[in-house]
């Protein structure tokens, strides 16, 4: 069978819910991705940045293997000896004091909001049933229904009604809107530090700290999605962190799987996170020891390799060389760490043929609504093969002019 093969087979048995780049990949390792032609490509995108640690990184899928032959699965039945030592590395990790692990992104966003207003009610005294959370225009959390009802993307939500209430839209990187919204109802304030699929959109200096502020001020819990740009891809730990910013709720998940195992956790402080009780909330697969072996590994690499620093090290070098690309296409190239976005002009023609065009260079990237092209190579990239990379790209612009 080759790539025809399989994308004939996906169309007529897979959901149309995608319109992936036509390249069936078969391994990787590192930085690096095989076709089943065995064509190599550069991952500039690392799964959406839940492969930080690059693929099937040799010490994470070993845990998984031995993880896997002793035990993987018990319920919250029942205790297993891996998600305590989890729990008690997260913490330790981030400062926060208790976490609450589910599987999904999507759902450790579900379990904040829930968490939130379980806050609003029992601690601030909000009349049963009427918390709001505000939320921010061009927001990604996930594709629940609960969380597409606070998002602004149309396509996100077209024909998914009826919605659930209680949310409200702020501009992104407007505090002063945020203060206005605010109301005695008033749970949370939800926010990517920076809005990776609205664009790579890196709100004005000092935002996230003022919204901070003012969520202290109003007695409103600042919860932050740190989902994709945790775990070093920005070159912080965590993207709150150039603000100096510590959130009430932080959702992280992605590569705290290493790209092996999906896990997601949602930390807070033990007088938040406290009131959940047994029976309140749960899954079936949260904190199974497969997934919290395989986090522990993930975030040991994360910390052993330093990739919080090589990102912040290797971001800056390569988003320096991407501003010496001349291109009238370029409308901006804007980044932190090692997730940077090149926005194109609206006559550009669109960021997906610059996509395809560098998949024939053998780079494999992804546009961002219509007119951003995403780079986010795995954190363990180097200076040389960013090199490889840069010299691929300006040849596309070259071709594209
Ligand atoms: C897809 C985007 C990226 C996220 C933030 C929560 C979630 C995500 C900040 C939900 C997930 C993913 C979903 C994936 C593509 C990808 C994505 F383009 F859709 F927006 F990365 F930019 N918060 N983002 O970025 O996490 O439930 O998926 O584990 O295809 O939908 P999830």
């Amino acid at each position: 069978m080759d790539s025809k093969d399989y994308i004939v087979i996906e169309d007529i048995y897979g959901a149309h819910n995608y319109h992936p780049l036509d390249v069936v990949i078969t391994k990787a390792k590192g930085i690096w991705m095989w076709d089943v032609e065995g064509n190599k490509y550069l991952d500039f995108l690392s799964a959406y940045s839940a492969v930080n640690q690059g693929h099937c990184h040799p010490r994470i899928v070993k845990t998984l293997q031995t993880q896997a032959k002793k035990l993987t699965l018990t319920s919250r039945a029942f205790r297993n000896d891996q998600w305590p030592l989890l729990a008690k590395e997260l913490c330790e990790l981030t400062g926060f004091n208790m976490v609450l692990p589910m599987n999904s992104g999507a759902e450790a966003v579900e379990t904040a909001i829930k968490l939130a207003r379980k806050w609003a009610y029992q601690k601030k005294g909000v009349p049963q049933d009427e918390a709001e959370i505000i939320a921010c225009t061009n927001n990604f959390h996930g594709r629940t229904v609960t969380i597409i009802s606070f998002s602004t993307e149309p396509s996100y939500r077209q024909d998914f009604g009826p919605f659930t209430p209680g949310f409200k839209i702020v501009p992104f990187g407007d505090a002063e809107a945020l203060e206005a919204a605010i109301t005695p109802r008033t749970a949370a304030f939800l926010v990517e530090p920076i809005q990776a699929e609205a664009g790579i959109l890196i709100p004005p200096d000092g935002y996230l700290k003022k919204a901070k502020e003012i969520c202290e001020k109003n007695n409103v819990l600042f919860i932050a999605d740190e989902i994709q740009t945790g775990l070093g891809r920005v070159g912080k730990m965590f993207a709150c962190e150039y603000e100096g910013v510590k959130p009430d709720i932080m959702v992280i998940g992605k590569s705290l799987g290493g790209g092996c195992y999906a896990i997601s956790a949602v930390l807070s402080t033990t007088e938040i996170m406290g009131l959940f009780k047994p029976g309140e909330h749960g899954s079936t697969f949260g904190g199974n020891p497969l997934a919290c072996a395989v986090a522990r590994e993930a975030l040991r690499v994360i910390q052993d390799e330093r990739l919080v620093e090589q990102a912040a090290e290797k971001g800056t070098y390569f988003l320096e060389k991407l501003k010496t690309i001349k291109s009238h296409h370029i409308k901006e190239i804007r980044g932190r760490g090692l997730l940077i976005g090149i926005e194109l002009y609206p006559e550009a023609g669109g960021a997906r043929r610059f996509c395809e065009e560098m998949m024939n260079e053998r780079l494999l990237c992804k546009e961002t609504h219509e007119n951003v092209i995403r780079f986010a190579p795995p954190l363990i990239i180097s200076k040389k093969e960013l090199d490889w990379a840069f010299k691929r790209i300006k040849n596309v612009f070259k071709r594209l002019n």
